[in-house]
């Protein structure tokens, strides 16, 4: 599959890790918009939100945990971050494989700038 995301998954695009299990894989951004922006990724290939199902919800909960884990480790917990999903072309989706963006690290400014 031409994915960039499931190469980045089998190890044939490099990234810089941040967290890795059997199901989930964080890394950094390759065009950060903050000194904190990692992407956390299904290894499951999920296109957008749209096609996430039921049968997801236990890979859900993990995402979100393990955006809790590194929000904490990257120190911006108590100084704030933000988890983004893009989903369709609206949003400005250019990797039609499942993210959540961890931003922070500094002042967001307003949600829709
Ligand atoms: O955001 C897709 C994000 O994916 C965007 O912020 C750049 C990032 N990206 C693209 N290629 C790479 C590689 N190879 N490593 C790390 N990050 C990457 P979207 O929500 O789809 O607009």
């Amino acid at each position: 599959m031409d994915c960039i995301f499931c190469k980045i998954v089998e190890g044939s695009i490099p990234s810089k890790k941040v967290f890795e299990n059997e199901r989930i894989l964080a890394f950094h951004d390759i065009q950060p918009a903050a000194p904190v922006h990692v992407l956390i990724i299904p290894k499951k290939h999920i296109p957008t939100m749209n096609d996430v199902s039921g049968e997801d919800d236990a890979l859900m909960a993990e995402i979100f945990a393990v955006a809790r884990q590194i929000a904490k480790e990257l120190g911006v917990d108590e100084s704030g971050y933000r988890l983004i999903n893009n989903c369709n072309p609206d949003s400005g989706q250019l990797v039609y494989h499942l993210h959540f963006h961890l931003v922070g690290g500094r002042n967001l400014g307003p949600l829709l700038g």
